[in-house]
């Protein structure tokens, strides 16, 4: 093993001062031991740049850097007289571009693998869910009766290309978009064309010398949120469940104590669905299992982490080892024989942890290529090559283990795969499938209101400890959470993913959770999959009862934990669809700003949502629920209705 940690004078805090998570404590303790540096060590011997924090500098040329006082904001400008707000609005916007771009570009890898498998230059996938083609095609009016599933999915490859390549015009699924939604959009100039011009159009602004009014950079980087939001990750989310199948719920361990010392185990981290699937079928073959088995093995353990690990949760049942803040320390359990990744969130620290425990980490991306890693890239006409080769270096790495092994015994269960079909069918049933019943509950006030609780780990706050105070708090409120990304594995290894978890909910929403089975916390899929939550909040909006746009619904969001440019991204795309959005952790505008009261305030004057920002987790609560309770009042529906008991004449009535 190699000693990589620099010796500290510090006094090292205490695990459990790092992590809620006690499988991470415990590895953190161990690489203690072992002399190995993790991200949790890296954020306390490098402390964040206040003044890039607050994002008052600016590189964008070559006469700066340019730093600006954070603390007195308007006492100095840069070298070429830009302002705090011009400053600010442009870094905001690059992030957004940045993890626009990010989700756009997975899910057009998406489309071209989809456009491959319907023109047979792939055979390795298929389309699996050929009735998800069909709804998809129909929400954006693409004729599907008596016609073939190739014919149908020729067209829609080339309709959803246009959300890429489009110059001008609208991209295809604001058809999906609620009336008084897009026509706010419309008025003001934001509907996206298509995401390469959009993310373009982004950076071109952003340059020096161009856009230098906050205000008007703000149009653009809503447009580009929105060209991310509902069009890259949108067609992301919809490609993938076609050809890997739409989630639908199913019970899933969770946590390092999925790790097996007897089996070869295989994580797979990362974000796009192919490099899983192909793997699920490699350690499936009878001639790899031999091969396991041959080498002293009870046979192979695939294991997901991070978003990768969510994509297949649901659709194969495959265990989680767990969240962003984990991915560095699952491998000191030194029971990880091969670590593989795609793209996205892939520490470069791993490669070094992963050195230091003998495990075999690859890169399988030619997008994604890291120091120290093995590259084997995979090729999805031929992807086996890849699976195949990955899995006989694991199991090589199993026959020659020589370092102790340390597998903290801990698994939760919780189910997860609610697809926004499935909440559909399960509020409804098959009979009478539809929002309806949410809506109506809200409407009564059983449920208060719904909540997308979302995205990542941030080692510079404690691993899991918003994610789910925050959760329990707005449970505990009869708020209905949906989640995705790194926060859902937070909330699952509390256990709180499970019908059972209905008892920590209020009254009003354990009885709607005890009636349907189902948990107060919906885990809807990976970061990409947020998506799932806007055509889920389109459809309570057309649905009827809960006003006319998506800012009119009693919906919040919140990011407690977040780290990547991704949710920046995120975040924008549902305050410009209309949603309260809190952020945690930090948040990069100075306050008393004239950008920071547009995002804060002024949006929301306009018909938009709103940003928001807390660290502390009760704080996000009780924003949201006052949010909450707002629309609710705005709706005229803040007073509890009482339970209308039917009898039955009145049954005999709706029949
Ligand atoms: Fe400084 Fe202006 Fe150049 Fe930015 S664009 S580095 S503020 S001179
Ligand atoms: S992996 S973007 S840490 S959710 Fe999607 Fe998790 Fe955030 Fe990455």
């Amino acid at each position: 093993m190699e000693i990589k940690k620099k010796v500290s004078k510090k006094v090292e805090p205490s695990p459990k001062d790092l992590t809620t998570c006690d499988a991470t404590a415990q590895m953190i303790t161990k690489a203690r031991k072992d002399g190995v540096e993790l991200i949790f060590d890296r954020a306390q011997d490098m402390k964040a740049c206040p003044i890039g924090r607050d994002s008052a500098c600016c590189k964008h040329c070559s006469m700066g850097p340019c730093r600006l006082n954070s603390k007195d904001p308007y006492s100095k400008v840069g070298l070429c007289g830009a302002s705090i707000d011009t400053i600010m609005a442009r870094n905001f916007g690059r992030m957004v571009a940045a993890g626009s771009a990010a989700h756009t570009d997975h899910g057009m890898a998406m489309l071209e693998l989809f456009r491959d498998v319907v023109n047979g230059k792939i055979s390795d996938y298929e389309i699996k869910d050929v009735q998800k083609l069909i709804d998809v095609a129909k929400s954006i009016d693409i004729e599907t009766t008596e016609r073939t599933v190739q014919d149908i999915a020729n067209d829609l490859y080339s309709e959803l290309e246009r959300t890429y390549t489009q110059v001008e015009g609208e991209i295809p699924f604001t058809k999906r978009v609620p009336a008084n939604t897009l026509e706010l959009w419309r008025k003001e100039g934001i509907v996206p064309r298509g995401a390469m011009r959009e993310v373009m159009e982004m950076m071109h602004r952003t340059c020096i010398g161009v856009d230098q009014h906050y205000e008007n950079l703000t149009k653009q980087i809503s447009r580009t949120a929105l060209s991310d939001g509902w069009g890259g990750s949108m067609v992301s989310t919809e490609i993938s469940d076609i050809l890997f199948g739409t989630p639908s719920p199913v019970e899933v361990e969770l946590n390092m104590g999925v790790l097996k010392e007897n089996m070869v185990n295989v994580i797979i981290h990362g974000h796009e669905p192919n490099l899983f699937e192909s793997m699920v079928v490699t350690v499936g073959d009878p001639e790899i299992i031999k091969l396991a088995k041959e080498a002293g093995s009870d046979g192979i353990n695939l294991i997901g982490m991070c978003c990768s690990g969510l994509e297949v949760f649901s659709r194969h049942g495959i265990p989680h080892a767990g969240n962003f803040s984990s991915t560095e320390a699952v491998l000191v359990t030194g029971a990880v024989d091969a670590m593989t990744v795609d793209i996205q969130c892939i520490k470069q620290g791993l490669a070094k942890v992963a050195k230091c425990y003998d495990t075999v980490f690859i890169t399988t991306n030619y997008r994604c290529h890291l120091e120290d890693a093995l590259h084997i890239e995979l090729h999805e006409h031929a992807p086996r090559e890849c699976t195949d080769e990955i899995v006989i270096r694991a199991i090589a790495r199993f026959k020659t283990r020589t370092l102790p092994i340390e597998i903290p015994q801990i698994v939760n269960k919780g189910v997860h795969g609610f697809s926004h079909e499935y909440i559909s069918y399960m509020l409804g049933g098959s009979f009478r499938g539809g929002y309806t019943p949410l809506n109506e509950n809200i409407i009564n006030g059983r449920i208060r209101g719904v909540a997308g609780v979302v995205g990542c780990n941030n080692p510079r706050s404690k691993q899991d400890y918003a994610h789910v105070e925050l959760v329990k708090e707005l449970i505990k409120n009869d708020i209905l959470v949906l989640q995705t990304g790194c926060s859902q594995v937070a909330l699952g290894k509390a256990g709180l993913t499970t019908p059972d978890a209905a008892h920590f909910a209020g009254s009003g929403l354990q009885e709607v959770c005890e009636t349907v089975g189902m948990p107060p916390v919906l885990g809807l899929g990976a970061c990409v999959d947020n998506s799932r939550i806007l055509v889920a909040a389109s459809e309570m909006v057309r649905v009827g009862g809960l006003g006319n746009s998506l800012a009119d619904l009693p919906v919040a969001g919140c990011a407690p934990e977040w780290m990547s440019e991704k949710a920046i991204a995120i975040g924008q795309y549902f305050v410009a669809s209309g949603v309260f959005t809190v952020f945690g952790v930090t948040f990069p505008i100075i306050e008393n700003t004239k950008f920071h009261d547009l995002l804060f305030d002024g949006l929301e004057k306009k018909g938009f949502g709103k940003w928001g920002h807390a660290e502390d987790p009760y704080e996000m609560a009780r924003m949201m629920i006052a949010h909450i309770d707002k629309k609710r009042k705005e709706l005229g529906i803040d007073k509890t209705r009482e339970r209308q008991l039917v009898d039955m004449a009145a049954r005999r009535d709706i029949a």
